[in-house]
Parts: C-alpha cells; sequence; structure tokens
C-alpha cells in the first residue's frame, strides 16, 4: 500500500495545492450563487416576466351584442348595461364642442355622461382612428362598422325581423332573452316611476281583475335585425299585428301595463318611412308590454318644417284622447335595434336613439337629444313643452336639452348598445332647409321658454282619423 507520507514532497505539496484550489473554487462559486439571488433581475427578465403578465391579461374579443347583458348584474352596469343619466348644467349647443373643453365620450356599449366632452360628427372619429360619418351615409358605406346589416345580425345573434319575416316572440328564446334584460339596465324599479293604475282596463263584474305588467317584460328578444331594402306593404304589417285597436293603440291582453305611452311622429311625405317604422315598431311596443296609440302629426301645407312645434300639438291630441302618462318623440326614419330599449319614461328625461348608424353607432355630441326620446306629462311640463319657433332644419333638440337642463333635470339613456339604431337614408326635404337663426335661438333658451312653448301652442286642426295602424293627425301650423 502506497500512503501519502511514502509520496515525494513535491508530489505531496503539488496534491496539497490542488486540494486547496478546489476549496477556494467551491466557496467563490458558493459566493457567487449567493450574490446572485440577491440581485434584481436584469432588465431581460423583467422584460419576459411583463411580457407574461400582459399575455396572462389579454381579454377575448369583445362578446357579441347583448351578450353582455346577460353577464352579471355588477359587470353589466359598468359595461354599459345600465341606463345612464347626463348630470350636466345645460350648455348651449353650437358652443358645445370645443368651447365645453369637456373629456371625449366612450358609447359602444359603455356609458355615456353629459359631463363628457362633445364633439361633433365627425370630429371624434378622426380622434379615435376609426372614420367619420357624413351624415347621410351608412355605416356600411364610410368604411366604420363596414359590415353589412346581414352579417352583423348574424354575428350578434340578432333576430330577424325583416320585412316579410316574422319574429318569434314565445318559447324559449323570450324567456331567456327576459333574463337578459333583467340585468340589461333597464332599472325600471330605480326609475322612481309609479306604477300605472289600471285606468283603461276596466273589469267587468266577475272579470278577473288583471295584475301589473313586469317591470321587464319577459317577451324581448334583445338585438333585431333591421334593414330597409325592400319595402313593406300595409296589409301585411295589419296581418302581422292582429291585435292592435283601431288608431294604432295597444294594451296587454294579459297584465295592466306599466305605463300608458303616446308616442308622437312627426310627418310631412314620408310615407314610405312611415311603413317601415309601423312595420318595426308595433311588435317591439307590443313586446314591451305597453298600453300605447301612436299619433303621426301631418304638417299640412306647404309652410316651412316645424318639427318641434308638431310634437306639441301630439302631446296636446294624445291627452283629449286618452290620459297618457308617458310620450316618446321619435322621427319617423328611426328603429331601433333592441327591444330592451324600451320606449317609455324614466325618472329622468330620456334620450332613446343613442347610437345611430348615421353616426357610426356613436352619440355625435354628449348634449344630444334628437331622434327618439321620452318625458313624462310631469316633465314635460315642468319644462313648458318644446319650442314653437323653430322653423326649419336644426336647433329645436338643442333647445330641448337647454329647456331639461336648465330645470335642473338631467339627461337618461340606455347604453350604446341596447340603444343601437338604423336610420333610413334619405336626402334633405323640401320646405325644411337648416334654420339660419338656430345658432343664435339656442343661445337665449333660458330667457324664451317660460314664454314659448306649450303654453302658447295655437294651430288649427285640419283632419283627425283613427287608421288601422295609426291615428293621423293633420294640422295647419301658419308659418314663421
Ligand atoms: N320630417 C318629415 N318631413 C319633412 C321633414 C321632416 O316627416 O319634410 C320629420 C320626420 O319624422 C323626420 C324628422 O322630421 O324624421 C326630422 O327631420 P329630418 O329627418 O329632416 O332630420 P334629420 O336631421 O335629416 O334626420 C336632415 C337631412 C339630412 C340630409 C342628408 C343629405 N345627405
Ligand atoms: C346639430 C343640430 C341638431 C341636430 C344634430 C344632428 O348640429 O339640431 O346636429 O343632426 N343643431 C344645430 O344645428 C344647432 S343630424 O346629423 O342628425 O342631421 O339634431
Amino acid at each position: 500500500m502506497l500512503g501519502s507520507c511514502s509520496l515525494p514532497s513535491s508530489l505531496r505539496r503539488l496534491s496539497c495545492e490542488l486540494v486547496w484550489l478546489l476549496c477556494v473554487l467551491q466557496v467563490s462559486a458558493i459566493l457567487f450563487f449567493y450574490a446572485r439571488s440577491l440581485d434584481p433581475p436584469s432588465a431581460s427578465d423583467q422584460d419576459q416576466q411583463e411580457n407574461m403578465a400582459e399575455k396572462t391579461q389579454e381579454r377575448p374579443a369583445e362578446p357579441p351584442r347583448g351578450e353582455e347583458a346577460g353577464e352579471s348584474g355588477d359587470k353589466a352596469q359598468k359595461s354599459g348595461g345600465n341606463e345612464v343619466e347626463s348630470r350636466d348644467k345645460a350648455q348651449k349647443p353650437g358652443e358645445k364642442a370645443e368651447e365645453s373643453g369637456e373629456k371625449a365620450e366612450e358609447s359602444g356599449g359603455n356609458e355615456v355622461e353629459s359631463g363628457e366632452k362633445a364633439q361633433k360628427p365627425g370630429e371624434k372619429a378622426e380622434e379615435s382612428g376609426e372614420k367619420a360619418q357624413k351624415p347621410g351615409e351608412n355605416a356600411e358605406e364610410s368604411g366604420e362598422n363596414a359590415q353589412k346589416p346581414e352579417e352583423k345580425a348574424e354575428e350578434s345573434g340578432e333576430k330577424a325581423q325583416k320585412p316579410g319575416e316574422k319574429a318569434e316572440v314565445s318559447g324559449e328564446k323570450a324567456e331567456v332573452s327576459g333574463e337578459k334584460a333583467e340585468v340589461s339596465g333597464e332599472k325600471a324599479e330605480e326609475s322612481g316611476e309609479k306604477a300605472q293604475k289600471p285606468g283603461g282596463n276596466e273589469v267587468e263584474p266577475g272579470e278577473k281583475k288583471l295584475q301589473e305588467c313586469p317591470k321587464i317584460s319577459p317577451l324581448l328578444m334583445g338585438p333585431l335585425r333591421v334593414e330597409f331594402s325592400s319595402p313593406v306593404k300595409e296589409e301585411l304589417i295589419k296581418k302581422e299585428n292582429p291585435r292592435l285597436q283601431p288608431g294604432g293603440r295597444f294594451r296587454p291582453k294579459d297584465c295592466v301595463a306599466q305605463q300608458k305611452v303616446a308616442i308622437i311622429i312627426p310627418f310631412r311625405n314620408r310615407e314610405e318611412h312611415l311603413k317601415y317604422w309601423l312595420y318595426y315598431l308595433h311588435p317591439i311596443l307590443q313586446r314591451q308590454q305597453l298600453d300605447y296609440g301612436v299619433y303621426v302629426i301631418n304638417q299640412d301645407g306647404d309652410a316651412t318644417f316645424n318639427r318641434a312645434k308638431l310634437l306639441n300639438v301630439g302631446y296636446t291630441e294624445a291627452l283629449k284622447e286618452y290620459d297618457y302618462d308617458c310620450f316618446v318623440f321619435s322621427d319617423v326614419d328611426l328603429i331601433p335595434m333592441d327591444d330592451r330599449n324600451t320606449y317609455r319614461c324614466f325618472s329622468q328625461p330620456r334620450h332613446l336613439s343613442v347610437s345611430v348608424d348615421k353616426f357610426g353607432f356613436k352619440l355625435p355630441y354628449i348634449e344630444c337629444f334628437g331622434g327618439v326620446s321620452s318625458m313624462s306629462k310631469d316633465q314635460f311640463l315642468k319644462i313648458n313643452g318644446f319650442p314653437n319657433n323653430y322653423w326649419g332644419w336644426g336647433g329645436e333638440d338643442d333647445d330641448i336639452f337647454n329647456r331639461v337642463t336648465s330645470k335642473g333635470m338631467t339627461i337618461s339613456r340606455p347604453s350604446g348598445e341596447i340603444g343601437k339604431c338604423r336610420m333610413i337614408r334619405h336626402s334633405r326635404d323640401k320646405k325644411n332647409e337648416p334654420n339660419p337663426q338656430r345658432f343664435h335661438r339656442i343661445t337665449h333658451t333660458k330667457e324664451t321658454m317660460s314664454s314659448d312653448g306649450i303654453s302658447s301652442l295655437s294651430y288649427s286642426l285640419v283632419k283627425t282619423e283613427k287608421l288601422d295602424l295609426y291615428t293621423w293627425i293633420s294640422v295647419d301650423l301658419g308659418g314663421p
């Protein structure tokens, strides 16, 4: 056996040195790894970690239309299922856009408040990277939302409701969409509306007393397909709405409606549009379980058109016929694309046509109150109705907005998703040229509103007729 002591001294020294070296290496390795564990991660480590984090936070594509409302109540509130109110004071439209300096409004499903920045049609789109749509252009044509209505409908699960195709109202589908509607933000209970007294539904002796209809109708279907490619015939509309009473009246047969709603349409020479409106709206309003009547207020003669005055006439004439507690004012060329956009009144005046295809499904400016709006009788009277002296196109809706806010009320709106509408394309009508006085007038609403309004309305009735699908009221408004 060869012991270490028997090794030559040079070899022994070499092996001792090797052992020593190994020890030093081991210790430095330990120190190195220990020091590394205390160091912050290098830049590349950090990048990697952030990328991972980003990946895990990536959100799936937007849910198809109408689905968001089906999520939890909380979420729906955030993502636009709920009604919103503008809490802002009056702003003079005309000044509003650039001058107000407020924040950009987000639409398309999100909540909107009129504390946010107003934008004139066309400005917003550019800023947000989307293309502006000129009034009169269709969404499809401008490249924004460049989907054909049909494609959109299929993707979003819209229900077919093309002229000639009958929409399903009952069965599973209705139940499911009723559920959706419940969380969709109608929030009827919060609106502070009183339950409607069984006014029109007199109970005969021995007859069963009807219950009040639910706050949210179980018949709602959600998103609907709306298009205007084939003209509709009145006969078809009558056939599809067999429960309508003369004058375009309806009330649910199994329950007492929550509200009695007069729908007022300002009108002259738009027969084709009116047929589309009746075709689409009657089934929707029935599914919404409203006690309603449709009043088409025709401006007789060829004086300059006066939309707001016609609306005042509609309010007055409808009340002569029935004890309405709610008034919906609708242009003849606007059709809602979702029946959860209930044509009723809320605790604040409501703007219903919040995202129109013509504007790329965005609110053109936050004070916008044109198109379709609703007001309870009390709200309407509080603002002395609408102005009578806006002859020609534009400004009257801004004046109404000013009236509402100057009386301390706010504007309520459905979400951009539920408030989607299609506008029937048309060119400018004769005798409805832009009113050059409108800019001046809307800056004086506060001073003029107490003397000009429902309290000062005068007109002559030319004809009233109860037709099968609507009540026709033709009036002479005089002239400017
Ligand atoms: N209205 C009529 N007949 C008329 C004028 C107006 O029925 O001669 C009614 C109708 O209900 C209409 C509403 O008043 O929906 C509002 O009028 P409008 O449709 O003229 O207003 P809008 O702002 O259009 O929708 C303005 C003309 C756009 C021309 C675009 C050209 N590309
Ligand atoms: C505003 C008009 C409103 C009008 C709105 C949208 O500029 O009356 O555009 O018009 N106000 C004034 O002119 C002061 S639209 O593009 O729908 O024709 O409702």
